[in-house]
């Protein structure tokens, strides 16, 4: 999560999130569930009023050494796809030079958008460097409502990737930042193409694994929610590779619970 937060800690940590070449593959996704439609249903511009969530799939339990996630879609097609376009309407992502990514002493566009909203209240420090995230917009705070309804967790700060195409990709890192507070859950919500989303245990990267932990990949649908629980980012990494077949937009937020005051010396 650091790599969007500031210049300065992109400089200091270059491998992190570096883009790794990553094997193309056809998504695991269902055709119909590749992007959204062209043609929208009419609904209201207000925010519809929803005392209680109830997840349009059961969850489903995703289980490994080390990884403890639970998967389902949240939003059936037509309020997934209005979150989709009121997000595309009001979301506002960075620009200039936190667009860049510094690898092996080159900036790099990152390969995707990014933005963070959050509490006032909130900080990040990075190498010295603080950041605040935008205020929370309606839809945002919607979201992340439904998501601790659905949940029970709560959330302070979101970080949005909106991918245009299967181009545009994240590479392998963990969410495993100082701020977080210890132990909390990671919500991943999807919504627009559905696109692999690739656990790989810390042991079985690279060239020369010392163990042989077969990769776990999860097709994210449209309207999906995904809980990262400990301690999975502790022990697993996660990627979204490229899928150059895939010619629709996603975006992806993850809600997160960030320690409200931390001192840095
Ligand atoms: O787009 C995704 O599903 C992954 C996003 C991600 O890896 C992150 O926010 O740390």
């Amino acid at each position: 999560m650091d790599k969007f937060l500031v210049r300065g800690a992109l400089k200091l940590q270059p491998e992190k999130r570096k883009h790794q070449p990553e094997e193309e593959e056809e998504a695991g996704c269902a055709k119909e569930e590749n992007g959204t439609e062209e043609k929208r249903p009419r609904l209201p511009m207000a925010l519809p009023d929803e005392p209680r969530v109830i997840c349009a799939t059961p969850w489903k339990e995703i289980r490994a050494e080390g990884l403890d996630c639970n998967y389902t879609v949240l939003f059936g097609k037509a309020k997934a796809d209005w979150l989709f376009q009121e997000l595309e309407k009001e979301v506002e992502y960075f620009e200039g030079e936190f667009t860049k990514l510094h690898v092996f002493g080159k900036w790099h566009n990152i390969p995707r958008k990014q933005v963070t909203y959050g509490d006032s209240g909130l900080t990040y420090t990075y190498s010295g460097v603080t950041f605040s995230p935008k205020p929370w917009i309606p839809v945002l705070e919607h979201l992340r409502d439904q998501i601790q309804l659905a949940t029970s967790h709560t959330f302070n700060f979101v970080l949005i990737n909106r991918y245009k195409d299967g181009h545009d990709h994240i590479g392998e890192h963990r969410d495993d930042e100082r701020e977080l507070v210890p132990r909390s859950p990671i919500a991943s919500v999807s919504l627009g193409a559905c696109r692999d989303f690739v656990f790989r245990h810390s042991t079985s990267r690279g060239k020369r694994p010392s163990r042989h932990i077969e990769p776990i990949k999860l097709p994210l649908q449209h309207g999906s929610l995904l809980m990262m629980n400990f301690p999975t980012n502790r022990y697993w990494y996660h990627s979204l590779p490229i899928r150059k077949k895939i010619l629709a937009p996603r975006i992806n937020l993850t809600f997160r619970k960030v320690m409200a005051h931390r001192i840095v010396t």
